[in-house]
């Protein structure tokens, strides 16, 4: 596979941006190798700057659920641009798009847009501790709610793979106010609690975890959780960010009938541009500024641009609900044909929707200690082979793939060969 032009833009890319990359699991640092540059994408594929073409897995960490450059994200672009970028002013396109997301999440009563999933989750955050008028809160060991300060503790995604869980720069003063239970362990989240009665804020959760690599909640973990929140007065936070709108038309919250306090959002609700929103029950929302006292502000929030192309691919969603059973059919073909090809090697597969993940550890993976079982450097060989059949995946154990509904039958064959030479060869 030819890298003359990715090289050369990594090693240029190197003395200007840090690590070369502006955001670091990209880097491949934890798979090996360089970082391909991408030129181009359309549907299912992705082009690199030497002209490799891959089938896309990641799919931009979620945002691109109906594959690249669609149609009808793209036409709503072009036509946002030539009313301008920017207004800095209330706009038509937040107040539909605002409409659009409650319908769809019914539990989202108001919602505030912002730029990112960590503006949403730091303002989700906030806004709970503003309502409740205490501090802390509790995150789970490997679940990821963006780089916000207060969640680089125990933290998973690229902080995982980088051996940063525990990000210095963080202080003391934040850290402490931060508290950490196990995913899928009701007890440590009672003792958690127990311990810190009467100032807890929020609990925070990815309901399906993508972090850890995709991992998901027990039988009634979430209802559990649920029932805590309401006996503790604890604000309960969904972070939806990943699984918002992927998973089912009202995201996990539907797929799980577990009703939140506040939900984050993030990825899709921006068809490929800067997005977050937080949003949920009124009483809570009303607090934020300048409605309520909370301050929260940001000079792009609801950008025009971003709108119209969230708005048309949630739209699409909205108004094509078939698309979840086509996206959890292919994604358990996927699956299905990588267990069916594994030649013996230990491996466990967590699969919900359009996202999963291949574990290569034969334990379940079920949380952060058992997610550290796996073999990353049998994994960043898997990984680099793969790349090199033209099957680009998710450059780290610890992360999530996503399908979009540009995946048909071909891409699906070419993955589960690609896969089953591969696996051949390691096993060589
Ligand atoms: P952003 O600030 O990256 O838009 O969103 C942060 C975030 C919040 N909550 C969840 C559940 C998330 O998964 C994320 C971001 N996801 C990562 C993928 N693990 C983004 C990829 C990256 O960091 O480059």
């Amino acid at each position: 596979m030819k890298q003359a032009k990715s090289s050369v833009l990594f090693e240029k890319a190197k003395q200007l941006i840090p690590g070369g990359v502006n955001s670091p699991v990209r880097a491949f640092k934890s798979v090996g190798g360089n970082p391909l540059f991408i030129a181009s994408a359309k549907g299912a594929y992705m082009t690199d700057v030497d002209d490799n073409q891959y089938i896309d897995l990641i799919n931009s960490w979620g945002p691109m659920i109906l594959g690249h450059a669609h149609p009808i994200v793209e036409e709503s672009i072009i036509k946002a641009v030539q009313s301008s970028t920017s207004f800095g002013a209330p706009g038509q396109l937040e107040v539909e798009i605002a409409e659009l997301i409650s319908e769809m999440m019914p539990s989202i009563e108001k919602v505030r847009m912002v730029n990112s999933g960590t503006e949403a989750t730091m303002s989700a955050i906030r806004a709970a501790r503003g309502f409740t008028g205490k501090d802390k809160f509790i995150k789970f060991e490997g679940c990821y709610h963006g780089h916000g300060d207060s969640f680089l503790i125990a933290a998973g995604s690229g902080a995982m793979t980088m051996g940063t869980p525990d990000s210095p720069g963080v202080t003391a003063g934040t850290a402490k106010d931060t508290l950490l239970a196990r995913y899928n362990d009701l007890s440590s989240v009672e003792q958690v609690i127990v311990e810190n009665q009467g100032e807890i804020a929020a609990l925070i959760i990815e309901p399906v975890a993508g972090n850890m690599g995709c991992v998901l909640p027990h039988e009634e973990f979430l209802q559990s959780i649920r029932d805590l929140c309401n006996d503790h007065d604890i604000v309960l936070i969904f972070d939806e960010v990943m699984t918002g709108f992927r998973l089912a038309r009202g995201g996990a919250q539907e797929v799980y009938d577990v009703t939140p306090d506040l939900t984050t959002l993030g990825k899709i609700i921006g068809g490929g541009m800067p997005v977050g929103a937080y949003g949920g029950k009124s009483e809570i929302m009303n607090i934020v500024s300048p409605q309520g006292p909370v301050y929260q502000a940001g000079t792009l929030s609801g950008n025009p641009v971003a709108m119209a192309a969230g708005l048309a691919q949630l739209r699409y969603l909205n108004e094509h609900p078939e698309i979840y059973d086509q996206l959890k059919a292919t994604t358990q073909k996927i699956s299905d044909g990588l267990a069916q090809n594994m030649g013996g090697l230990g491996h466990s597969i967590n699969r919900n929707g359009s996202m999963y993940s291949l574990f290569f550890s034969p334990n379940t993976v079920m949380d952060f200690d058992s997610a550290k079982t796996c073999n990353t450097e049998l994994f960043g060989k898997y990984f680099r082979r793969m790349l090199n059949k033209g099957i680009y995946l998710a450059p780290s154990q610890f992360e999530t793939l996503f399908v979009s509904a540009a995946i048909g039958d071909h891409e699906i064959e070419n993955i589960v060969d690609a896969h089953k030479s591969t696996i051949e060869s390691l096993a060589e």
